[in-house]
């Protein structure tokens, strides 16, 4: 067997869904489909099933610190993803743990889960822009998230192009609203950084099997950073992967139902041949 040590480290800090949907066995999951090495920080315990959220337990700061730090000092951690974070001071604790980092870091705003539960208080919102969005290499919400985040409504290309701008003037360097959620017929994610504008436009695939989407986009942004793609780049490939992975979703559970995060047709190189 020949590993190739070049295999980089993304690191996932978010809830944990015990259904493998969502959370941090999505990301792990992505991780790997993706050649990365994948370590994880619990920030929340969620009891959830493909139906919906029926409770959670957040960890506290101390606790989220002790799970990341230990890993900050044994990998060289290529890039760092954070979903679901439950509480102010999970985010305050994360952001000052990367206030001096330079890697990448893909801040997914996780506020409410596809069956429309809660996962973030709200008096960590304030926390969320103020201190770890201006360390964000990108922000990742979806419209829903994009409207509570600014206060704005979104209906058309104004107003998604006025929320984005407000996303971005709270310090992110780019800001990309999915639109994966919504009944349009093409799945459109607006992009806007400092080089401006860029619609990224897929064809909608219909089905219930969405439950853990946001979560897998973001963590393959994450990936395609750490592997130096850029962000322009990384954006389509990010999205036909989750396209393969709706399209080819085991059909479990009742529910908005996982994804299948190793489809074919998607096996990028996974750095290790077998002999
Ligand atoms: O998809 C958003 C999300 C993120 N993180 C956790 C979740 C969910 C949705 O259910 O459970 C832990």
């Amino acid at each position: 067997m020949k590993v190739n040590a070049s295999q980089k480290v993304v690191l996932a800090i978010s809830g944990f869904d015990p259904s493998g949907g969502a959370g941090t066995l999505a990301d792990i999951k992505t991780i790997s489909a993706f050649g990365c090495y994948g370590v994880a920080a619990i920030t929340s315990l969620t009891f959830q099933n493909t139906e919906g959220v029926f409770g959670s337990v957040h960890q506290d700061a101390k606790t989220l610190g002790q799970q990341i730090r230990p890993l900050l000092d044994d990998f060289e951690v290529a890039s760092i993803k954070t979903g679901m974070l439950g509480t102010a001071d999970a985010v305050i604790e994360i952001s000052e743990i990367f206030s001096r980092s330079n890697k990448p870091i893909v801040v997914d705003p996780v506020l409410i889960s596809t069956s429309g539960d809660e996962l973030m208080q709200e008096s960590a919102l304030k926390a969320l822009r103020n201190s770890l969005f201006p360390l964000a290499t990108v922000v990742t919400p979806n419209r829903f998230e994009a409207e509570k985040l600014t206060g704005l409504i979104i209906n058309e290309q104004l107003s998604l192009r006025r929320a984005a701008s407000q996303i971005l003037e709270m310090g992110a360097r780019a800001v990309i609203v999915t639109g994966g959620d919504d009944e349009e017929e093409d799945a459109g994610d607006f992009l806007l950084d400092s080089e401006g504008e860029q619609m990224f436009v897929s064809r909608r695939v219909r089905s219930r099997n969405t439950h853990g989407t946001g979560c897998s986009f973001s963590s393959a942004l994450a990936c395609l950073l750490a592997q130096g793609v850029l962000l322009r780049d990384a954006i389509p490939v990010a999205k036909e992967y989750i396209r393969l992975a709706i399209l080819s979703a085991p059909e479990l559970g009742r529910g908005h139902g996982p994804l299948n995060h190793f489809p074919s047709g998607f096996a990028q190189d996974t750095e290790c041949t077998l002999e």
